[in-house]
């Protein structure tokens, strides 16, 4: 079995891949393998396909890539599709995936319900050992990892947490069969995307809302909107276009520093914010991300908009501070719909846990270090992932010589092109650190990772080889490369997911590849096309 190919017929029958995860991609990733004739197959811990949807089904649960680019640019899938808004709400895009699922036929070939607990590579074989909590062990040439970047959610320790008599969820656990939130006292702590989600919504129906907030979310105008059936006419230049961009959008940011004059400027924030979405973030001065002085322009224009929707004058400085309290853009800003409206509602009260931390959850809610008592029915843990590197440390992942994954990236990420680790063989990583993961529209990223490694695994089978590694040297190269290019940003200046500074105890670095899609793809490009150099095969 050694000398036999990827694809060749099995002689006690382990698969030829085993791709874990039946996200966004997951779904597609085992589609092109059994294109490719593959025996391959999926398992996942949840009891339907989705993913990040799957289990992101808080209330207000939303995208914030506009439709037309959040999907796969599969021909003969798009065409079959219209999408209901700009904005698609999570059910929105679990509906499209099931539709996307149709087409593949991959869902039969997953194991659901099934959390993948360990996996060891054996050398002797060229195989993984796939350990899972619902299966026998499983065995297979090629392990890819689709497990996303955000499958783990983070939980803060809060004292007395285990006293509550009421409700708790992370919206990341959120229910299937739903939470009921009218007539209800919520509290919602952590105002990131998720957080602004369910505040809007429990905003609508909730007797009482308390929103404990540590960092403002510098948001943006969502501007929701129907899709025009005749827009889908468009879609393959779409498709084309959010190759060549930096995030993986439809559209890019201007060329020019913002320093180009405040009427022009003016004009430019007026028309980028007129459009809504992202468009004030990812199409704006190119310099807004690397420079102090252009940054401040862009928070200048955010505060003062903003600060123009917000009725209580005690948070005005809480929502929208006269001065920045990091860089503009460097944390994951949200799309709001009528947050500050809600936020200006008189059942709503706004808690600085700057200036009054959560001292203890109690029987009754929660009690900030003042003394004050918060009565609560429900309580949303809108706290956010242990990004990137959490999913994979909760794995037994074994390599070479029975080295522990969590180990290798114990003191940092290492990986040659986000797709490979050293010492690990035959395994792929997808959607992960080290790629533009969080810097891009998620089907961009994911289609060209998806693509890079079938191309990659038939690549194998054509020549016969049973085993791939990344080289150490070209790991250590593209490790550098990866901070070099985070170095350039104003991203360290803020403790964010991005570079892991929201877990106690994690490694604060650069995880994601922040020098834009096409200089990313590339990479990818230039590596297969030189023979898929800095790769080990046998
Ligand atoms: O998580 P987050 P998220 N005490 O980490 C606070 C994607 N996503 O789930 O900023 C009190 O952004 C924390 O405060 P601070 C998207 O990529 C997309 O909201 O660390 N508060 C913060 O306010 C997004 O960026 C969509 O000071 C604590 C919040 O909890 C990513 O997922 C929707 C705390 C966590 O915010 C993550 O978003 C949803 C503590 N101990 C998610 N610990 C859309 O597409 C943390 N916080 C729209």
């Amino acid at each position: 079995m050694i000398h036999a190919g990827i694809s060749e017929a099995p002689v006690d029958r382990p698969l030829d891949a085993l791709v874990v995860g039946a996200g966004v991609s997951g779904l597609y990733q085992l589609h092109r393998l059994r294109q490719l004739g593959l025996d391959a197959k999926g398992v996942e811990a949840a009891s339907d396909i989705g993913g990040t949807w799957y289990w992101n089904c808080y209330p207000g649960a939303r995208v914030d890539s506009d439709a037309p680019i959040y999907q796969y640019s599969v021909e003969g899938l798009w065409e079959g599709w219209q999408f209901s808004k700009r904005f698609l709400s999570g059910e929105e895009i679990l509906k499209y995936l099931h539709y996307a699922d149709e087409t593949f036929g991959v869902s039969r070939h997953i194991r659901f319900n099934t959390r993948v607990l360990g996996a060891r590579f054996n050398d002797t074989g060229n195989l993984w050992e796939v350990t899972t909590d619902n299966s026998p062990t499983i065995t297979t040439r090629l392990l890819v990892m689709c497990i996303g970047f955000a499958s783990k959610p983070h939980q803060p320790y809060f004292k007395g947490l285990e006293t509550f008599r009421g409700e708790w969820y992370h919206t990341a656990r959120w229910p299937k069969s739903g939470v009921e939130l009218e007539g209800k006292r919520v509290g919602v702590i952590g105002t990131g995307a998720s957080g602004v989600q369910v505040i809007q919504e429990a905003g609508k129906v909730a007797k009482e809302l308390v929103v404990f907030q540590r960092t403002p979310n510098l948001t943006f105008p969502m501007r929701q909107s129907t899709q025009a059936e005749a827009s889908r006419s468009i879609y393959p230049d779409i498709f084309r276009q959010r190759t060549t961009t930096f995030s993986g959008f439809h559209m890019d940011s201007i060329p020019k520093p913002s320093i180009e004059g405040a009427a022009a400027r003016q004009a430019v924030f007026d028309e980028l914010w007129g459009k809504g979405g992202l468009e004030f973030w990812l199409g704006s001065y190119d310099d807004t991300l690397i420079n102090d002085t252009a940054n401040d322009y862009a928070y200048a224009y955010w505060r003062d908009k903003v600060r123009q929707r917000i009725h209580k004058e005690e948070l005005l400085e809480k929502l929208a501070p006269t001065v920045k309290m990091h860089p503009f853009g460097t944390k994951r800003p949200a799309l709001e719909q009528h947050f500050y409206e809600v936020l200006n509602q008189e059942n709503v009260t706004l808690v600085d846990l700057n200036d009054n931390p959560i001292d203890e959850i109690t029987f009754t809610g929660a009690r900030t270090k003042d003394g004050t008592e918060y009565a609560l029915d429900l309580l949303v843990m809108a706290t956010g992932f242990d990004s990137a590197t959490g999913g994979y440390n909760d794995i037994e992942i074994k390599g070479t010589n029975g080295a522990r994954f969590c180990d290798k990236w114990a003191s940092g990420v290492k990986s040659y092109l986000g797709m490979l680790a050293h010492g690990f063989p035959n395994m792929f990583i997808e959607y992960g650190p080290h790629s533009p993961t969080a810097f891009a529209n998620g089907p961009t990223g994911i289609e060209l990772q998806v693509d890079w490694i079938a191309d990659c695994i038939e690549y194998m089978m054509k020549n016969s080889l049973v085993r791939i590694e990344a080289n150490e040297k070209a790991e250590q190269d593209w490790t550098r490369r990866v901070h070099e290019v985070g170095a350039k940003g104003l991203w360290n200046q803020a403790k964010s997911w991005y570079r892991g500074a929201n877990v106690p105890g994690k490694v604060v670095e650069d995880m994601f590849w922040a020098g834009g899609f096409p200089s990313y793809a590339k990479a990818c490009k230039e590596v297969a096309d030189n023979g898929y150099e800095g790769i080990i095969f046998v």
